[in-house]
This record gives structure tokens, C-alpha cells and sequence, in this order.
């Protein structure tokens, strides 16, 4: 069974000024789609089950294939972690748990900016949970916190395509952007619930 493009959670131009209807466009109808056409493609091909459901795709590959199903998973996961007027605090539990293992809201921002900024090349920076405590981490290229054993709470794609539309090389002001005006707390904290805390 092929998978689809699922379509943006909100109208591409729903993110502007911070992220333009152009950048927006082009990496969910380009980029997200070609990882999406790429999977299929593999499928029909032979070299992927297409049975099997994206994670266990995902768990199960290395390569090409992995590179092009995690990269799928990736970008849906991180079209919900945005909103038109995100941004602030998170609330409650999450706000408590991000007190509890990483100091404070400041210090996860400072360590959030840190991954997003230092990675080297493509990548993404993650907020995720790992053996029940709150980490930021960062990963290269298609490389997802499921592969390591963590669960996902919140990704910031630091991939060029992500931001070049409209920051050109100024990756720090796109993460800056990112915290304060775009991130999906009630997305986060709904993962966060989920994973059993
Ligand atoms: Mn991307």
C-alpha cells in the first residue's frame, strides 16, 4: 500500500512572516513529497514491504530506504510541532518535567538552541524522553529519536531547505523564530501524555 503526503496541518501561508508561503510550499509540496515518492518507489521495487507500517519500516531499514521512511516521518511529525501563534510556554506537567530535568524553561532554550545551531550539515534538533527523562538531542541527516530507543517531543528541521527560503544562511534567527513564535506546545505536551511521562 503506498503512502501519501499528508497535506499541511494549516494553509502554507498560515506561518508567515516566520516562515514564508514559498519556504512552506517548497519543502512540504518538494521536499516531504520526494521522500514520500522516493519510499513508494522502493516498494514497488520490491526492496520494501509495503505492508508494513512507517515505523516498523523505519526500525527495520538502513540506507536509502530508512534515509527516505524517516525523513517522511520526520516532516509530518514536524509540521505539527508548528502552529500559526505558537511560541510562549509550555504548561503544567510538560513545564514541570522541563523544570524537573533540564533546570529550567531558559535552559531548555539555551540547550534547544545549541543542538539546533551546532549541527554540522543536515539535521534535526529534538526535544525527546529517554528512560522517562527529558533530553535535548540533535541528529544528522534523516536520523530520528525512535532508531535510539527515545521518543519524539518536539523536532526543529535544521536541514537548509528548512529555512533558506527565507533566512538565507542565518540559521540562528530561524531557531530563534522557531521558539518564540512557532512551536506547538499543546502538540508537545500531547505527545509527552502520550509516552506515559
Ligand atoms: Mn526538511
Amino acid at each position: 500500500m503506498p503512502f501519501e503526503l499528508p497535506p499541511l496541518p494549516y494553509d502554507a501561508g498560515a506561518l508567515e512572516p516566520y516562515l514564508t508561503r514559498e519556504n512552506m510550499e517548497l519543502h512540504h509540496d518538494k521536499h516531504h513529497q520526494a521522500y514520500v515518492t522516493n519510499l513508494n518507489k522502493f516498494i514497488e521495487q520490491g526492496k520494501v514491504d509495503g505492508t508494513k507500517s512507517l515505523e516498523e519500516i523505519i526500525l527495520a531499514s538502513d540506507g536509502p530506504v530508512f534515509n527516505n521512511a524517516a525523513q517522511v516521518w520526520n516532516h509530518t511529525f514536524f509540521w505539527n510541532c508548528m502552529k500559526p501563534g505558537g511560541g510562549g510556554q509550555p504548561l503544567k506537567d510538560l513545564a514541570q518535567a522541563i523544570e524537573r530535568d533540564l533546570g529550567s524553561f531558559e535552559r531548555f532554550r539555551q540547550e534547544f538552541t545549541d543542538a539546533a545551531v551546532s549541527q554540522f550539515g543536515s539535521g534535526w534538533a529534538w526535544l525527546v524522553l529517554a528512560g522517562g527523562k527529558l533530553q535535548v538531542v540533535k541528529t544528522s541527516n534523516a536520523d530520528l529519536p525512535m532508531k535510539h530507543g527515545q521518543v519524539a517531543l518536539l523536532t526543529c528541521d535544521v536541514w537548509e531547505h528548512a529555512y533558506y527560503p527565507t533566512y538565507k544562511n542565518v540559521r540562528p534567527k530561524y531557531v530563534e523564530v522557531f521558539l518564540n513564535n512557532l512551536v506547538n506546545w499543546g502538540f508537545v505536551a500531547s505527545n509527552f501524555s502520550k509516552a506515559g511521562k
